[in-house]
């Protein structure tokens, strides 16, 4: 494209024609890239390329990147090449350790084998590339491989391979059901140590169309012994001998899953007068739902006391935290700018604690708040998910953190492409308070493991 021109049109705007430049943006201290000659108003081009800049910057904060896939050497099994005119299998797999039983020691529980022509009667309709691999169903078999890739603190994964049955020799589909593991591991010194495991059936799967079947790892913690070690996938066989499971496609998804924003969601404002009452009715960023209409006193923030007192809430975030009257009917709620994506799954997370003078009930009836997430239909609260928690257990000086687990939103949802709304509810009898504090709602791409789907 150097030099060369090119004619755009922005806009349904005046028509500009010129060669691309950089431009020197002096307002935001930074150069951008625009064009050149243009005819008519100056001042529209610089109104343009701001409008392209905004944009991009848009829609990187709307659909940031926080999803790749990891490189798998060899993770489609095309090779080693089998020769066209050969033996239409070769008992050795490029890129993979092999752990091979085969009593002759020949390898050949392990190895590659190309997908036969398109109008064969056992052609694989679904195969990735040209080749897959066999592994021999007896425990002991596997195909392992040490990526150099790393397990990422706050990240999450997913394994998933298309598996198939053998029509020649397939795995037992009669009790005892052979069965393969999927597994992620890591290596302390040289020995394996699986993370997660799952097991797949022989039942139900075709010898000619693969089924996906995937394996889920958790968020990575820094204090998880795999945080930074190299990732280690593994397909084991775990049945009996004579049968063949074929494999193909493995596909590592690392996930970094997004924290959505909650405004106030620490209830830090409105600050709290140092020097006056401890405590203000009313909480900056959420709706409040209060049974006293008239001075709104069953919600508000309120100030930790220092370091040192009997009442001072050791793990609280920030300086301030929420209360919450006990009785059913008060709550608070936030109806958010983000929208539940489909495909996508939500933890909302609040630390809880207790009054110390006005504790909710732990006694029979048990006082309880839920954690919700809703939409609106119209204007009208729709609850998708609630989780219930009891007083019993918790502390008037140490918050415990509880979650709200939502899993997959599904296209055909009726909240899919809604805007997400929080509710914090009490749901129990007047007279107690609860404290509340660093209201989090995390986002994340992958599936929780998905259960074995075949489609015949
Ligand atoms: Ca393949
Ligand atoms: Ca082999
Ligand atoms: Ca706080």
């Amino acid at each position: 494209m150097r030099g060369k021109k090119r004619a755009f049109t922005p806009l349904e705007g005046p028509r500009f024609v010129g060669t691309q430049i950089k431009v020197s943006d002096r307002e935001n201290g930074r150069f951008l890239t625009g064009f050149t000659r243009f005819e008519r108003r100056k001042g529209m081009l610089r109104n343009v390329i701001r409008l392209s800049v905004l944009v991009i910057v848009g829609s990187w904060a709307v659909a940031p990147v926080r999803s790749a896939s990891i490189p798998i050497e060899n993770a489609s099994f095309e090779a080693p090449a089998v020769d066209p005119n050969g033996f239409p299998a070769v008992p050795y797999v490029d890129g993979w350790t092999e752990m091979d039983i085969d009593p002759d020691g020949l390898s050949r529980n392990t190895g590659v084998f190309p997908n036969t022509a398109p109008d064969s009667p056992d052609h694989i309709v679904n195969a990735d590339g040209s080749q897959l691999a066999f592994l021999g169903s007896e425990q002991g078999n596997a195909l392992e491989q040490d990526l150099a890739a790393t397990y990422k603190v706050g990240c999450d994964y997913r394994l998933t391979v298309a598996v198939g049955v053998s029509g020649l020799f397939p795995p037992s589909t009669e009790a005892p059901v052979d069965t393969i593991e999927l597994v992620l591991y890591y290596r302390d010194g040289t020995e394996v140590v699986d993370i997660v495991r799952q097991t797949v059936e022989a039942t139900g799967l075709s010898l000619t169309q693969l089924a996906d079947v995937s394996l889920y790892l958790p968020t990575v913690r820094s204090d998880d012994a795999w945080a930074g070690m190299a990732i280690g996938v593994a397909l084991r066989a775990t049945g009996a001998p004579g049968g063949f499971w074929d494999l193909d496609h493995v596909c590592l998804i690392e996930s970094l899953p997004a924290s959505i924003p909650i405004e106030n969601a620490s209830f830090e404002a409105p600050v709290v007068d140092p020097n006056g009452f401890p405590a203000v009715p009313y909480v900056d960023g959420w709706t409040e739902i209060d049974l006293d209409t008239m001075s709104s006193t069953n919600t508000g923030v309120f100030a930790n006391t220092p370091v040192g007192r009997a009442d001072h809430i050791v793990n609280a975030d920030g300086s301030q935290l929420a209360f919450l009257g006990s009785q059913q009917g008060n709550a608070l709620e936030q109806d958010l700018v983000a929208t539940y994506k489909v495909g996508c799954d939500y933890r909302l997370t609040v630390a809880v604690g207790v009054s110390g003078l006005f504790p909710p009930s732990t006694e029979a009836p048990v006082d309880t708040i839920e954690l919700v997430l809703y939409y609106r239909d119209g204007t009208e609260v729709v609850d998708i998910v609630r989780q219930t928690v009891e007083a019993t257990g918790l502390s008037l000086t140490q918050l415990a953190d509880v979650s709200l687990y939502f899993p997959t939103v599904q296209p055909g949802d009726a909240w899919a492409g809604m805007a997400i709304g929080v509710a914090l509810r009490a749901a129990g009898a007047p007279g107690g308070f609860w404290d509340m504090d660093h209201v989090r709602l995390i986002e994340s791409l992958l599936d929780p493991p998905l259960a074995l789907a075949v489609e015949e």
